[in-house]
């Protein structure tokens, strides 16, 4: 299985992150993409190619296009104020507030942020936009009849939505790598999100289109972030109707729980049939990872792997969360190596 990757994910490294009513150093930061990629090298997972600059088209059919202008300034509008610190909102529009876009730069980090951990620092743009290159070269190579290809992106994607960032997310890789696909001539493409976090930013972009069918497992927004979107009664809309598909799940879900929700997303997949498959593949489902609370352990992200694979979809795997850095690496790798496996002994026979 090939892997893309890029060391431009270093530009991405703030420095804090508003957590537990502290600024701290990040989860999510580059060492992250270091053991990943450490491990697809140890394990021969297969050739690792750098991204190809594909431009900003591919971004502005997920994104606002002031939304997108927003990021690509908002490091050098907030440093233009002088202050010390990283850009972190402090106000939002919230309920009765007025919705216009403030000049401001706190203004407009409060309007765009959907939540308040995610610090932007210099570099934030530039290493976003290259994300999105590695997700974008992921599925000109599925189109290219690969079977199976990792984008190995950092800063991770699927909190980001239409014209919101957050949850350490700007641009979302693997919506723009689905749109990709479907420009491309896939009629359909499916997005199931296996991240801890429910995928809020792909369910808002696609909410209302029926090319695209979304499913995401997830902790319940009750006990987990982002808390204000990922209920089960969250189905589509419109033409989109039964074409979002959410699983939220309690504090201290097992594998075998966990997969039946996968089995049944995986059924509705296939019912769905599309061209393709992008999976949204954090692994802060782990039972030992530092902000999250499922109890999968490494060998079951093997079998899960296994799980995608009996598909038998053209896949892109999506990097998004995952925070235990000694074990991101092998976790990461056993998906890809059980969804590998299993297609290279199905092929066989
Ligand atoms: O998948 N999303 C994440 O892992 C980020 C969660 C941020 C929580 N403040
Ligand atoms: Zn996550």
């Amino acid at each position: 299985m090939k892997t893309i990757f890029t060391e431009k994910h270093h530009l991405r490294n703030s420095k804090t992150e508003l957590y537990g009513g502290e600024l701290v150093q990040p989860f999510e930061r580059p060492s992250r993409a270091e053991y990943i990629i450490g491990r697809v090298r140890e394990a021969v997972l297969g050739p690792i190619i750098d991204p190809h600059d594909f431009g900003m088209d591919a971004i502005y059919k997920v994104h606002d296009r002031d939304y997108v202008d927003f990021l690509e300034v908002a490091w050098e509008q907030w440093q233009a104020e002088n202050f010390s610190g990283e850009a972190i909102p402090t106000t939002w529009p919230a309920r009765r507030m007025s919705q216009r876009v403030p000049d401001f730069i706190e203004g407009k980090l409060g309007y765009y942020a959907m939540a308040g951990e995610t610090s932007i620092s210099e570099g934030t743009w530039e290493a976003a936009y290259w994300s999105a290159q590695v997700a974008l070269t992921g599925a000109s190579h599925l189109g290219s009849g690969d079977q199976g290809v990792f984008a190995l992106c950092r800063p991770p994607g699927h909190h980001a939505a239409i014209d919101m960032y957050g949850g350490y997310c700007f641009l979302n890789n693997a919506a723009v790598a689905a749109q990709s696909l479907l420009d491309d001539g896939a009629k359909r493409v499916a997005i199931v999100d296996v991240d801890f976090h429910h995928g809020n930013g792909t369910q808002d972009i696609f909410y209302k289109r029926n090319d695209v069918l979304f499913a995401s497992l997830h902790g319940h927004p009750a006990d987990a972030f982002p808390h204000f979107l990922g209920y089960r009664d969250e189905n589509g809309e419109g033409d989109g109707i039964g074409f979002n598909v959410n699983y939220p799940m309690k504090p201290g879900t097992g594998f075998d729980e966990w997969r039946s929700a996968l089995t049944d997303a995986l059924h509705r997949v296939n019912r769905f049939a599309p061209d393709a498959l992008v999976v949204s593949l954090g692994v802060d489902t782990f039972e030992n990872d530092p902000i999250s609370f499922f109890k999968l352990k490494s060998e079951d992200f093997r079998r899960y792997g296994a799980d995608i694979a009996k598909l038998r979809l053209p896949t892109l795997f999506v990097m998004e969360g995952g925070y235990d850095i000694d074990e991101i690496g092998v976790n990461t790798v056993n998906v890809l190596q059980g969804f590998s496996q299993l297609r290279q002994e199905r092929a066989a026979r």
